[in-house]
Formats: structure tokens, sequence, C-alpha cells
């Protein structure tokens, strides 16, 4: 079994059903077992601006699969869940994105891992480190909560605890 991290993100109504309807399928698997998620944060859009505010968090998971099996039923789930990539970097439904997948670093037309972007997004740096302080990104001799602080802080202020109100958010 691997250890995996993965960071899911929403833009697009109902986007709190959208988590966690991501992480039943993902549970629902054999190779896979969820062992934390951090809480949800709402969070401001980094890169394409001119969009809803996220809903983000960052699940801990054990697998049997590969890496590139991974990508596959990550993908197959925001299929399932109605993802389209019609604008890049543009709203959607769900995204997943395999942060980590143990110590290993690869390369690959579809994949990078450790993810090329995730040690400068407060989105993904603060929910990991609620679950993974003391975790350190391969190639970065700093952990995660580290890693937080060194953030400028109007990154980390636009990220923020988010709870549903009420049953149909
Ligand atoms: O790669 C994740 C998609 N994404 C996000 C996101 O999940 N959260 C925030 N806050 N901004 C984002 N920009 C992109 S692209």
């Amino acid at each position: 079994m691997t250890r995996v991290y993965i960071a899911l993100g929403s833009n697009i109504e109902p986007r709190y059903n959208y988590l966690m309807d991501a992480i039943l399928l993902l549970g629902e698997q054999e190779t896979i077992t969820l062992n934390k998620q951090s809480s949800v944060y709402e969070t401001k859009p980094v890169g394409y601006t001119e969009q809803a505010d996220f809903l983000n968090m960052v699940i801990e998971i054990d697998t049997s699969l590969s890496a590139s099996q991974l990508l596959v039923a990550c993908q197959a789930i925001e299929q399932q869940l109605g993802r389209k990539r019609e604008i890049r970097f543009g709203p959607r439904t769900v995204d997943l994105d395999i942060l980590l997948y143990r110590q290993k670093q690869m390369e690959t037309k579809r994949l990078t891992i450790p993810h090329p972007r995730m040690h400068e997004r407060a989105f993904v740096l603060v929910p990991l480190a609620e679950i993974a302080p003391d975790l350190k990104i391969t190639g970065f001799n700093r952990t995660v909560s580290e890693m937080v602080k060194d953030l400028p802080a109007a990154d980390r202020q636009g990220v923020v605890k988010w709870a549903p109100t009420d049953i149909s958010d």
C-alpha cells in the first residue's frame, strides 16, 4: 500500500456535494483506503480569477494502485461527476489532483508528482498542513506547516475554513 495525498476542489454548485461525492466514490474502491480528510476551505480563485470562489480540501489515502492507475481512477470520478474541460483553469464541478505518491518523483505527459504547483498554493498547503503538518514535500527541505508560515499573508487570508449551513448546500 502506498500513502498518497489528493487535493479536491470545486467551484460549481453544489460545491460541497461534489467534494463529498468524490470522496465517497474514491472510498468505495477496494484498492483505496481513506485515512484522513481535512476541513473544507473556501478559497479565492488563483490563476484565472474571473470565476467563483472554490471549496478545497485534501485527503490522505492508502492505495495499491500505481500512480498512473490512480490518475485514471481520479479522472473517471471527475467525469462521473460531470467535469467538462472547457476553459483551462476555468470553473469545474470537481477536480482531483494527486499531490504526493509516497516520496516518488515522476514526470510523464499526463502526470507530474509531486504536483508542480502545490508548494506555492495556499489552497493546497493549508488543508494539507491540517492533516500532515510534519510531512516534507519531495525536493523541499521544509515541513508543510513551515511552508504555510512562509506563504504571503494575502494568500493565507484567501483560504478560510468553511462549513455547510444547510442540508441543500
Ligand atoms: O488546480 C485546481 C483548480 N484551481 C483552483 C482551486 O482548486 N482553488 C483555487 N482557489 N484556485 C484555483 N485555480 C485553479 S486552476
